[in-house]
């Protein structure tokens, strides 16, 4: 009898904690101080009522799916990820491995529609179905970046959204399918034997804000103090979940929260997800705002353009605290 070893997972502190969820249907006043503090808080919540269609959603769900059960030599006509495109257990360029595959594709609409053609039979239809999830997803980020900044009381309201709607935006769809682990192969390799447990491991998302989507399985943990591992209970079909940025995080003096987060395997079914990463454009300049930082005190961060610390993101490994590399105190 093989008795599987014990990973470093089950030792750890689990906690449960239920993230806010928001009806952004409610007030409008109302919904922007719930975004506000969710972000101080937690850095995650879900949002319903968020006017993206079931329509617009099924069909991007239906071609990310027939797109993960074609033969493995098909799939990789789409790889491999440099870091676009295709990937299958490799993360990044600094040896991270998780049990994933995944597509990672540019948003710009001719980036969408030349890959389309290695990625599905129907390039058409694959395109037709990402550009329109696109188009909703972008506006739902930029409608809640918008509400929070009325909150925080900041002259100009667009002034986070408008680095998404950027033309030269360098936003990013992630497509990723977390295959059920087999526990029975864990006892026989201990060393690696974390890594069969870990989809995807611990990092802060770079970019400004990340709108994940997922097919109701759990699978996703979110860590709010060092070594405490939250799940995050899986949304039901009308939610989306929400998280902060490590941009947002520098724009913001550090007020709103980029958490450190990871995705798990289970044993017993498939997780598929879909992420948005909304992001400015490479040149554009992210500092502090204004009226973040108390007078006569610093910000917490130097300001850097996006292509500085998307450089530094893929030079590092996905664990890594980026942000404190751009830390003046
Ligand atoms: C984490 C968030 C996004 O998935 C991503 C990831 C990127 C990649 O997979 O290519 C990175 C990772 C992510 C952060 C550190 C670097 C870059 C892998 C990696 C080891 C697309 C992103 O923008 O940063």
């Amino acid at each position: 009898m093989v008795v599987a070893s014990p990973t470093p997972i089950r030792i750890e502190k689990i906690r449960d904690i239920e993230l806010p969820i928001i009806d952004l249907l409610a007030e409008r006043s109302q919904v922007s101080k719930l975004l506000v503090k969710a972000c101080e808080e937690f850095g995650f919540f879900k949002v319903i009522n968020h006017g993206i269609s079931d329509d617009t959603i099924k069909k991007m769900e239906e071609e990310s799916f027939q797109f993960f059960t074609k033969p493995a030599l098909e799939k990789q006509q789409a790889g491999p990820a440099d870091p676009y495109g295709y990937g299958s257990k490799n993360i990044g360029f600094n040896g991270d491995i998780g049990e994933v595959e995944y597509l990672l594709l540019r948003t710009d609409s001719l980036s969408i529609s030349h890959k389309s053609k290695t990625i599905s039979s129907d390039p058409n239809k694959f395109s037709f179905a990402v550009k329109g999830y696109l188009e909703s997803i972008k506006n739902l980020a930029c409608e809640i970046l918008d509400l929070t900044a009325e909150s925080l009381l900041i002259p100009e309201t667009s002034v986070f959204s408008r680095l998404i709607r950027d033309v030269d935006s360098d936003s990013l769809l992630r497509l990723n399918h977390y295959p059920p682990f087999n526990p029975k192969n864990d006892g026989d390799t201990p060393a690696t034997s974390f890594h069969h447990q870990i989809g995807f491991g611990e990092h802060t998302d770079p970019q400004i804000l990340t709108i994940l989507r997922s097919n109701c399985i759990e699978g996703l943990q979110i860590s709010l103090e060092e070594g405490v591992w939250v799940p995050v209970s899986p949304h039901p079909n009308t939610a989306f979940c929400v998280n902060v940025g490590d941009l947002l995080q520098a724009m913001t003096n550090g007020r709103f929260l980029s958490v450190r987060h990871r995705a798990v395997v289970n044993s017993y079914m498939s997780r598929m997800s879909i992420a948005y990463f909304g992001a400015p454009s490479p040149r554009a300049r992210i500092s502090c705002l204004p009226n973040l930082v108390a007078t006569q005190k610093l910000p917490l961060y130097r300001s850097f353009t996006w292509a500085e610390f998307k450089r530094t993101t893929y030079s590092q490994q996905l664990k890594e605290s980026r942000l404190d590399l751009f830390k003046m105190i």
